[in-house]
């Protein structure tokens, strides 16, 4: 049996918010990766800010922890053989600008608002995914998750 790759995708709070948007990005989802498991959770700043302590330092730091702490957020653990590089392919450029003027049909270029507001998180590899979904999903096993933990989308 191949070996399929997770990922770790995050939807931001105004795509949890905008139902054009999170029906069609769960579309996308379904149709292209086996989600393994799914939560719809909502982060305060402390945990916010642990999850992007890579960007402690950056200007956007404050805002981009602010935001992800103001709505709802889906989680989504989800496997293909290129996971990793699959949804980031899909998400598209980090900054909306380029995301809308350069691949508009990326999910970043239809429904970005802005850098902060970039529609969703994708992990950026194999072992950022693994520390991330370890971040929200401690109880998760990376060793026996498609004989017990595989649940169909709804
Ligand atoms: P992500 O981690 O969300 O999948 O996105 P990424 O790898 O493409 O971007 P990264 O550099 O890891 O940045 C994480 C999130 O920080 C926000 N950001 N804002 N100029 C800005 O205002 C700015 N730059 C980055 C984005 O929301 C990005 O998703
Ligand atoms: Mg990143």
């Amino acid at each position: 049996m191949t070996k399929l790759q997770l990922t770790l995708a995050i939807i931001k709070p105004h795509a949890v918010k905008n139902p054009v948007a999170l029906s069609y990005i769960r579309n996308v989802i379904k149709n292209n990766f086996v989600v393994i498991k799914t939560k719809r959770i909502i982060l305060d700043t402390e945990a916010a800010g642990n999850f992007y302590k890579e960007h402690v330092e950056k200007f956007f730091f404050n805002r981009l922890v602010t935001f992800m702490a103001s709505g709802s957020i889906d989680l989504h653990i989800m496997g293909h053989v290129h996971a990793v590089e699959l949804w980031r392919r899909m998400l598209g450029p980090t900054k909306v600008y380029k995301a809308q003027f350069q691949e508009p049909h990326c999910l970043r270029g239809m429904f970005g608002i802005s850098d902060t507001r970039n529609v969703a998180h994708g992990s950026d590899s194999q072992s950022s995914a693994e520390r991330e979904i370890k971040f929200f999903f401690p109880e998760f096993s990376f060793y026996n998750w498609h004989t017990n933990d595989e649940v169909r989308y709804r």
